[in-house]
């Protein structure tokens, strides 16, 4: 690269300026440009794109599709390294290769891999600039794709490089597609990337670093998101004493006006954005979203957990979002958004299964071929996105962005559990609460690429790709939280399961719905909730929780039983095939709630 093709940096940050030339030797990109979040910087990359035959303009106002290669749809767990220095540090359920053979590995990629493109260095701010809980970060990628969803997802710009000042801090981030181009060659309209045994999405914790090669899709490639905000974030969690957590957050308000705030921690693609933007059925209720994927929470002064949502948009998944299942999503949705894989209708509209409308023929797939009504595959693809400002979101609370966050009332847990668990569960205390947590398990979904969609997996706390370290060591911190502050002051833990089947069939019926079961868990924070001891928890009488309409008193019953063989059933394989997998690293607590649990429902 010659040196007149490096625009100069707008920041006297040495590590930064120093970084940025060390990437961009090892790289060679074309030139370098230094994001500043204007309006004007996303709309000229998006015309690029259009031009590029990369991204389709819709007839949304300011929305654009793009399709992706078929191979780089989803997250690539089997390729998302935890490279701490030692193996043990990055514990049983991550994959770990050790720091300097994964970085020679990936150098080697690095080498040369930007040549024929734009290297982007955008400085972002995840959680609102300034706030104490926030943290910034700066990605370097060759994709003006990753660019444009940065926009949206993160605050990104000269604010933050204003805050980083001369000696601030910031977490590296470098991204590259893995796709130099030849001279005179283009991607001719083609989603970049590399073939699966070259992607990599490494995480060095302990010097806070996150390289990614080869993929250009959600969490893989918007490195704000899963790796800075999950992984990377939850190991300074675990050393500063704070909590980096899959969670959504939500602000429920009873008719007289009272308020609790609820975070809850559910596997990916299991509803989070429907819950965190529920309207609910009952009367004069009312939920408002902070956030729907991601919650860092932090003891304010007041002994209290407090929540932001670090993040400024949503990637949710598209299929099965509809006017019914989530009009706030579908509102927020009209504008201003970038669709990754969605279906194409002929007046330039998206279309995806399960959206409630009749797709509009002729359609085109996520492929960009011609679908036909019947085909046996889906028109868009099981975990095709939308990138949206949470700003438009007509729930968004008015205090989403408050530097100080919300404080957290009660945190659910749950999963896709078609059997066994109940719809609602408290724990007792605060480690019951995290032995409902550690064996958090869900049905698989699309969400990540190289697993087996159907059969139900352990996803402790919904982390398990998400975690930076030892698992283990993750329990232990979260029974350590529970010292940190007086009993009253911790949000009350609950375990929820809208997922339970009969017939194959879901007896519950979900979505607004579920603001009943949320109603009887802000009655339990006020201590006025109606409620009975049982074997596995405190549980809601049978009058507890109001009948929806689909549902009758028997089948309410049934779901709100404790099913004393499938407790055991579950049990036993927690004893033998989950908790052995964290060894000694198992805290003493969790075996104690275990043995507490078999002697409950055997007594
Ligand atoms: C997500 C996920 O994209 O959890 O939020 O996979
Ligand atoms: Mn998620």
């Amino acid at each position: 690269m010659n040196s007149n093709t490096l625009s100069p940096a707008p920041t006297k940050n040495k590590k930064l300026i120093f970084w940025v030339e060390e990437v961009s030797a090892m790289t060679q990109p074309d030139q370098i440009i230094w994001c500043d979040g204007s309006q004007s910087e996303y709309n000229r990359l998006i015309h690029e794109l259009v031009e590029q035959g990369m991204a389709i303009p819709l007839k949304r106002e300011n929305s654009y599709l793009f399709r992706t290669d078929p191979s780089d749809v989803a997250r690539v767990e089997n390729r998302t390294y935890i490279s701490s220095l030692k193996k043990e540090d990055a514990g049983p359920t991550n994959n770990w290769v050790e720091p300097e053979e994964l970085k020679s590995t990936m150098r080697e990629l690095y080498n040369g891999c930007m040549k024929g493109r734009t290297m982007y260095v955008i400085p972002f701010s995840m959680g609102p600039i300034g706030s104490d809980i926030a943290k910034i970060g700066v990605e370097i990628t060759d994709s003006a794709y990753v660019v444009t969803n940065m926009h949206i997802m993160t605050r990104v710009g000269s604010k933050v490089l204003e805050t980083l000042g001369e000696t601030g801090e910031f977490i590296p981030c470098l991204h590259s597609v893995g796709k130099p181009l030849k001279e005179g060659e283009s991607d001719d309209g083609k989603w970049p990337c590399a073939p699966l045994d070259k992607k990599y999405i490494s995480h060095f914790p302990e010097e806070r670093l996150i390289w990614s090669y080869g993929s250009g899709y959600g969490g893989n490639a918007l490195l704000g998101k899963k790796c800075l905000a999950l992984r990377i974030a939850s190991s300074l969690a675990k050393e500063e004493g704070w909590m980096a957590e899959h969670m959504l957050i939500l602000k429920l308000t009873n008719p007289s006006g009272l308020r609790k705030y609820i975070a809850a921690a559910f596997p990916s693609a299991c509803g989070k954005t429907n819950l965190a933007m529920l309207v609910p059925t009952i009367p004069g209720w009312k939920v408002e979203t902070v956030g729907d994927d991601i919650a860092w929470m932090k003891f304010g002064a007041d002994g209290r957990l407090r929540a932001i949502n670090p993040e400024a948009g949503f990637f949710g998944v598209a299929p099965g979002t509809s006017e019914d299942s989530n009009p706030n999503a579908m509102a927020s949705i009209k504008s201003n958004t970038i669709f990754s894989n969605v279906a194409l209708t002929a007046d330039k509209d998206i279309w995806w299964e399960g959206m409630g409308t009749e797709p509009k023929f002729p359609l085109t797939d996520w492929h960009g071929k011609d679908w036909k009504q019947g085909s046996d595959q889906p028109a868009a693809h099981p975990n095709a996105r939308f990138t949206a400002p949470a700003s438009q979101c007509p729930a968004i609370a008015s205090e989403w962005e408050d530097p100080n966050g919300v404080p957290i009332d009660a945190i659910l847990f749950g999963g896709r559990r078609p059997n066994t668990i109940p719809l609602v569960t408290q724990a007792r205390d605060w480690n019951h609460g995290v032995f409902m947590g550690s064996i958090v398990g869900s049905e698989i979904t699309a969400a990540a690429l190289d697993l087996k969609a159907g059969t139900v997996r352990r996803d402790p706390f919904a982390m398990l790709p998400f975690c930076g370290y030892n698992m283990g060591d993750y329990f232990q911190h979260w029974i350590n939280i529970g010292k940190k502050t007086s009993a009253d002051k911790l949000p009350k833990l609950f375990f929820v399961n809208w997922f339970r089947k009969k017939d194959g069939k879901f007896v519950w019926p979900g979505y607004g719905e579920n603001s009943r079961v949320l109603k009887w868990i802000f009655e339990q924070c006020e201590g006025l909730g109606k409620s009975k001891d049982t074997a596995i928890g405190i549980m809601p009488t049978e009058d507890a929780i109001d009948l929806p309409k689909e549902v009758s008193a028997e089948q309410l019953k049934d779901i709100l039983a404790v099913d004393t063989e499938g407790w055991l059933a579950e049990l036993k394989d927690i004893r033998e095939n989950h908790y052995p997998i964290f060894g000694d690293k198992l805290p003493s607590e969790l075996k104690h709630e275990l043995d507490k649990l078999e002697k409950n429902l055997k007594s």
